[in-house]
């Protein structure tokens, strides 16, 4: 081993965020030069991976969640020997096409484990992966699953809400293998944090269940204690390190100066005299260097028993790890959605759609029993998402695979993000949809990333009733139809949800919401083709009698109100069809051809849905006819809330006939 002393190695990671910072005349090199003490322990001492392999499986997690300071991650991948960050990505910084952009990207540069920057994401998409962990190994074992989440978290992330909702399940769930370094350098954007903030995070983490210490995060032993003795907890625990943020420095360290902008070259050259660094940029000494790299290989050795344990393992069980690594469904899969479907049409089931996704989700559950992992945010009898034979997740049942999250929908959206990233699971977790909104910075993340989650989201309009507008989603589908990457479908029965279940779960490149009904529903479907109609966003339910002179298009619950109307237009001898449009923006991503097909050639067009129009001018045109909602719902049975609003067959049939003239 060669050997640097500790200040040498940390001041490489300062150099290079000073210089790369200076370079792009833009980012944040307050952070990297404040934890570069602990930083450079954690990875030197403690973290277990191996550069020359960021994938290996059993890998320590390392979750920058103040993403701003990138550079620390950066200079941390390049310096550790990561392939793909060589010192002209560092050069590059933040500029297009590198890979090194202003926040860590996962999906854009091997080694980051997930995308951060909007505070508070990163640890509580963290828990979801220190839980996954725990999951997994008490399912394989821990001679194949065994190892730590270790998170950098800022004054702003402890400050974003989310951190509570994480932090209080991380300690219920008693996840000891995740530790959390608080860069405790008491500053933000806008000055000291004591403008805002008077929380004693220590006390704040304790009261989760949590073990807590503060230490000087600038003491590189007191770093390495404290991290020895957070692995030996049982407990989550919280190393609340002080720092100075923009150390060494000469006028902006301990400063919001030194946040989020360049040094300037007079501060940077003072700054490097300061430490003892070279003024070359981006120069790294050799030996200090060599060090670094060997930190890099020091998991070789692991990762090599690991292989060879995994060797050892029974073929089928090693198979089995595989295939969930890749997030790829069992072949079971297709064959017990086939014998649902088929059972569904020789007995429909006349049921809300949540309650036949509760059927789906008992064919899917038998074939996927540790695979699928459900859970609530304080719905589950309402949302419908619990098989039978789940077992709740708790500190003493890892093998538990439905999560009661508590009344935590972010927490809840920003955790299955982690359980995803993590590998090994295909996480579903419901609410009502209007709590999307609630949720809606981690499903943001998710489109982004390309986690395949599954939101399942029931209470899916007006049609939800009593408990009226707070709880009655109108725009949501829209929203969350604009973003992209994003899926959402609105299954009208038990085969469609079905169908949409099933590319839910094959999906894993991006995350899914299934919108389901409160209310019953008729089964609508009678046949359940091979190629499955939902893949394409929409298809004709209904066709025409003749040359269709109307097309009523639907989702969810008005599929039924088409059908309807479409009975009383033909017995008024006018030719109409019924394209059930389980997911908008599906249709509107099919090849042109396809989608003419599907959207025909009626003269008149009429879109149904008891929600916003927004975007539905691309099925119907801008002057389609809307049978929707114009504003917030109310509080009224159901019946009576699709008249109030206008939202049925007759307004449909009234629409065309006008219309037609
Ligand atoms: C959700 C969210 N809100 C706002 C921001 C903009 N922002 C970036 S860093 C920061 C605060 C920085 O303070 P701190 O977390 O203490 O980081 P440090 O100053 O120590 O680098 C803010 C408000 C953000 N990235 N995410």
């Amino acid at each position: 081993m060669t050997q640097v002393d500790h200040s040498r190695m940390a001041n490489a990671i300062r150099g290079l965020a000073m210089d790369a910072v200076e370079q792009a005349k833009s980012g944040h090199p307050g952070l990297p030069m404040g934890a570069a003490d602990f930083a450079t322990v954690l990875f030197t001492q403690f973290l277990k991976f191996d550069a020359e392999h960021p994938d290996w499986p059993d890998r320590d997690r390392f979750v920058l969640s103040a993403g701003h300071g990138s550079m620390l991650l950066y200079s941390l991948l390049y310096l550790t020997g990561n392939a793909d960050m060589t010192i002209e990505q560092i050069k590059h910084f933040r500029q297009l096409g590198s890979r090194t952009p202003g926040h860590p990207e996962n999906f854009h540069t091997k080694g980051v484990e997930t995308t951060t920057g909007p505070l508070g994401q990163g640890l509580a998409t963290a828990v979801g992966m220190a839980l996954a962990e725990k999951m997994l190994a008490a399912e394989f074992g821990k001679k194949i699953v065994d190892h730590h989440t270790y998170v950098l978290a800022s004054d702003g992330d402890l400050m974003e809400g989310v951190s509570q909702e994480a932090i209080a399940m991380a300690g219920h769930w008693r996840l000891g293998k995740l530790i959390v370094l608080y860069d405790d350098n008491g500053i933000s954007i806008d000055g000291p944090t004591s403008l805002a903030d008077s929380v004693d995070q220590v006390k704040r983490f304790k009261a989760a269940g949590w073990a807590a210490e503060r230490i000087d995060g600038q003491d590189a032993n007191a770093v390495a204690e404290a991290i020895a003795r957070a692995q030996k907890s049982g407990k989550p625990s919280l190393i609340d390190c002080q720092t100075t943020i923009g150390y060494g420095a000469p006028t902006k360290a301990g400063t919001a100066k030194a946040h989020g902008e360049a040094l300037g070259a007079e501060e940077l050259k003072g700054a490097k005299e300061r430490l003892g660094i070279s003024l070359e940029p981006f120069s790294v000494p050799a030996d200090v260097l060599k060090a670094w790299r060997e930190a890099g290989s020091r998991g070789a050795a692991a990762r090599k028993d690991w292989e060879a344990r995994l060797a050892q393992m029974g073929p089928r069980k090693r198979a089995e790890l595989a295939r969930r690594l890749r997030h790829e469904r069992p072949a079971s899969l297709a064959k017990a959605l086939r014998e649902h479907k088929k059972s569904l049409l020789a007995s429909p089931l006349n049921v809300a759609t949540r309650k036949s996704s509760e059927a789906a989700i008992e064919a899917i559950a038998a074939v996927m029993p540790f695979e699928f992992v459900a859970g609530s945010a304080d719905l589950t009898g309402s949302n419908n998402n619990k098989a039978k034979s789940a077992v709740n997740f708790s500190a003493r049942t890892p093998k538990g695979r439905f999560i009661h999250y508590g009344v935590r929908e972010h927490g809840m959206a920003a955790c299955m993000n982690g359980i995803f990233l993590h590998g090994g699971f295909a996480p579903n977790g419901a609410t009502f949809l209007v709590f999307t909104d609630y949720a809606r910075p981690a499903i943001r993340l998710a489109a982004l990333m390309g986690t395949g989650v599954i939101y399942v989201m029931t209470h899916d309009s007006i049609g939800l009733g009593e408990d009226g507008p707070t709880h009655q989603p109108v725009e949501h589908l829209a929203s969350l139809r604009a973003m992209p990457n994003m899926r959402v479908f609105r299954p009208c029965d038990a085969v469609e949800v079905a169908e949409c279940w099933e590319l839910a779960l094959n999906r894993n490149n991006g995350p899914t919401v299934l919108a389901l009904t409160r209310q019953n529903l008729p089964q609508l479907r009678t046949t359940a083709p091979a190629e499955n109609p939902c893949s394409f966003g929409a298809y004709e339910l209904v066709p025409s009698q003749g040359e269709a002179k109307v097309s009523l298009f639907a989702s969810g619950s008005e599929v039924e109100i088409a059908v309807a109307a479409q009975k009383q237009l033909a017995g008024r001898g006018i030719a109409t069809r019924v394209v059930s449009v389980p997911s908008l923006e599906l249709l509107l991503a099919q090849p042109a051809e396809r989608q003419r097909a599907i959207i025909g050639q009626a003269p008149v067009k009429v879109a149904i849905e008891a929600a916003v129009r927004w975007g539905w001018d691309a099925v119907i045109g801008k002057d389609g006819e809307f049978i929707g909602m114009r504003s917030f719902g109310a509080s009224a049975p159901v019946k009576d809330l699709f008249r109030h609003f206008g939202i049925t067959a007759e307004a449909a049939v009234n629409a065309a006939v006008k219309r037609l003239g």
